[in-house]
């Protein structure tokens, strides 16, 4: 949901207007829009760069999830592993679009702890996985463009951690 339709859904539960509140935040979201679009085009036309990087900084820094008895070990399962990481960038740009974490909570959080111990999975890996997509992610971004982006990176690490 975006921050609009939240606003709405709320004021309307209460059959109310939308308060000067409701309408100073909706007023900061229309004007950083085309920042926020620009945002996210950056980084879907960079996606396969960023996984990339960002998976080999994390294989280097976790060498053993990617040898014999790690969860990512053997093509296949470090190809699932790159997936997961370009689910992560991809959500991250659903966020930035629509100035809100609901749909990287809906579709990437609830559950994902739970769903990674029964896989044995190491959460702290995908964690690590996901800082340096980030990190990757934001040195291809002007500062201001790089500090929101790194918001809802940074979103998914605490909720993950
Ligand atoms: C869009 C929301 C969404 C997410 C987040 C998602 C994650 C997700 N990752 C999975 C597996 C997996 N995820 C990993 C990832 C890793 N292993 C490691 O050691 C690394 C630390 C890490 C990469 C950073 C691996 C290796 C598997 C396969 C595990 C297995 O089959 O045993 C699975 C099990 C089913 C499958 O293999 O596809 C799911 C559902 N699926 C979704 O639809």
């Amino acid at each position: 949901m975006s921050i609009v339709t939240k606003s709405i859904v709320n004021a309307d539960a209460e059959a109310r207007y939308l308060s000067p509140g409701e309408l100073d935040r909706i007023k900061a979201f229309v004007t950083s829009g085309e920042r926020r679009v620009r945002i996210a085009e950056t980084l879907t036309g960079a996606r396969e760069r960023i996984i990339k990087e960002a998976g080999s900084q994390l294989f280097q820094k976790r060498p053993d999830v990617v040898s014999p008895g790690g969860n990512a070990y053997g093509q296949e399962m470090t190809a699932t592993c790159l997936r997961d990481l370009d689910y992560y960038l991809r959500l991250v740009t659903y966020g930035i679009v629509a100035g809100d974490v609901t749909p990287i909570e809906e579709i990437g959080i609830v559950g994902a702890k739970e769903m990674y111990r029964s896989l044995g999975t190491p959460v702290e890996a995908v964690v690590e996985g996901i800082r340096a997509t980030k990190n990757v992610a934001a040195g291809l971004l002007s500062g201001e463009d790089a500090a929101e982006a790194s918001a809802y990176f940074d979103y998914v690490i605490g909720a993950m951690s």
